[in-house]
């Protein structure tokens, strides 16, 4: 860790353990609560410049605290994530100087909650075949269509919505928008019915006829597609802190589990040391490869590849270990309320949202296979 982290980070990341720990609930609901403490602590625009409104942090404190929230609460997490990640830094790297003032000091401080309209029905891993349509018209666009699985969905104030301007141009026709949720048009689903993640809403988002002027485009017309694609390496690291934290909090619940069974007596097995040696291997590997994706993205380099990795070794570790756990914690662990079961049910979604696990390993070949030198293999 040391060999990483420096007193700085090392100290926010006590701050962000201390703040998980003692001031997040986990009831069933909205975390509300946990948005406000967060907010009140800088932590809803905490990689955000301080001159929008934001605590002005690097990129890898925001990691840090993404961690720890998701150690705790990972439906926090996820909201915190795609709050910052895909919600605010659209307007932060593609917003003109209007929409920055417009939104940004909101979206800072939490008085408004961020999202991100990409996914459709016949549009998630192949992003570029989306349907919503933006009608060109007098001051502005008529969008039409619906996004699925939208993280905050009813609760959110502000989509990036993504949508064509000419389908017939696949994703060269892509042009986002940003959408305040009470413009006339505009619909919310209910909070769809999952596995796991049940405090963080996800529902569809309705489109009809819905009016937007030309003030709220984001970025150049038809530049949605590059624009969607830069904001999610960000956002695949902090779902792969998300991950970390799942990770952790399995382990962790276990070894703990097994303290208590060789207090009574109970000696831990040669197979089940296996497993959390394999375990905790795998998490100090995976920290590392979410650190070193930070690092890259908040020197502002392009960090596709890096991201990727992180994402999907750090989600598929969370599942294995909520699984493994399960397997060595047995009746101590499966209730409905034991939190090992929770974190077993936390742990798919994000395999699957930003980017399933399968396009991320499609990212990581398509760039190894471009480059020519794989000396930083
Ligand atoms: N940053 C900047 N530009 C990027 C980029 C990135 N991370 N990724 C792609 N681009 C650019 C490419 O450079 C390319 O530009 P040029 O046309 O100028 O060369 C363009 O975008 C098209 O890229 P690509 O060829 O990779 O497009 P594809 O349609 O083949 O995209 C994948 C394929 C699968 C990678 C893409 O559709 C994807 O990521 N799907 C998953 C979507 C997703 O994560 N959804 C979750 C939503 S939130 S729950």
């Amino acid at each position: 860790m040391e060999l990483v982290l420096s007193e700085y980070h090392q100290h926010r990341q006590e701050e962000f353990r201390c703040f998980a720990d003692s001031e997040l609930d986990q009831d069933h609901q909205f975390p509300h609560q946990n948005l406000i403490k967060a907010g009140n602590r800088g932590y809803m625009g905490l990689p955000i410049p301080k001159e929008w409104g934001g605590a002005g942090d690097d990129f890898l404190t925001y990691i840090l605290m993404l961690e720890e929230v998701s150690k705790v609460c990972a439906s926090t997490g996820v909201i915190l994530s795609v709050h910052t990640s895909v919600g605010t830094f659209p307007l932060l790297y593609y917003g003109s100087e209007e929409q920055k003032k417009r939104f940004l000091p909101n979206l800072s401080s939490g008085k408004l909650l961020g999202a991100f309209a990409l996914t459709e029905t016949g549009a998630g891993s192949d992003a570029a075949a989306l349907v919503t349509t933006a009608t060109a018209v007098d001051g502005g666009y008529v969008l039409n269509g619906s996004k699925l699985f939208i993280t905050g969905g009813g609760e959110a104030d502000l989509f990036t919505v993504f949508a064509t301007v000419d389908r017939s141009m696949g994703r060269t026709g892509i042009t986002a928008f940003l959408v305040e949720k009470d413009r006339p048009g505009l619909t919310a689903g209910p909070p769809e019915k999952k596995m796991g993640l049940n405090r963080s809403h996800t529902a569809e988002i309705r489109m009809e006829d819905l009016f937007i002027p030309v003030s709220n485009r984001l970025g150049e017309e038809k530049a949605g597609f590059m624009i969607a694609m830069s904001l999610l390496d960000g956002g695949r690291i902090g779902i792969a802190a998300q991950g970390l934290g799942l990770a952790r909090a399995a382990l962790e619940f276990t070894i703990n589990h097994l303290k208590q069974q060789e207090h009574a007596g109970v000696n831990t097995d040669q197979s089940s040391a296996f497993i959390i040696a394999d375990l905790a291997a795998k998490t100090a590997a995976v920290r590392l490869l979410i650190y070193r994706a930070a690092m890259a993205k908040g020197s502002g380099k392009r960090c596709t590849k890096e991201a990727a990795m992180a994402k999907f070794m750090a989600t598929d570790l969370a599942m294995e270990a909520a699984t493994k756990c399960l397997d060595l914690c047995q009746s101590a662990g499966c209730g409905v309320d034991n939190p090992l079961t929770r974190y077993f049910c936390d742990a798919k979604a994000p395999q699957i949202y930003e980017g399933s696990n399968q396009i991320q390993r499609i990212v990581v070949a398509r760039e190894l296979l471009s480059q020519k030198n794989l000396s930083q293999l």
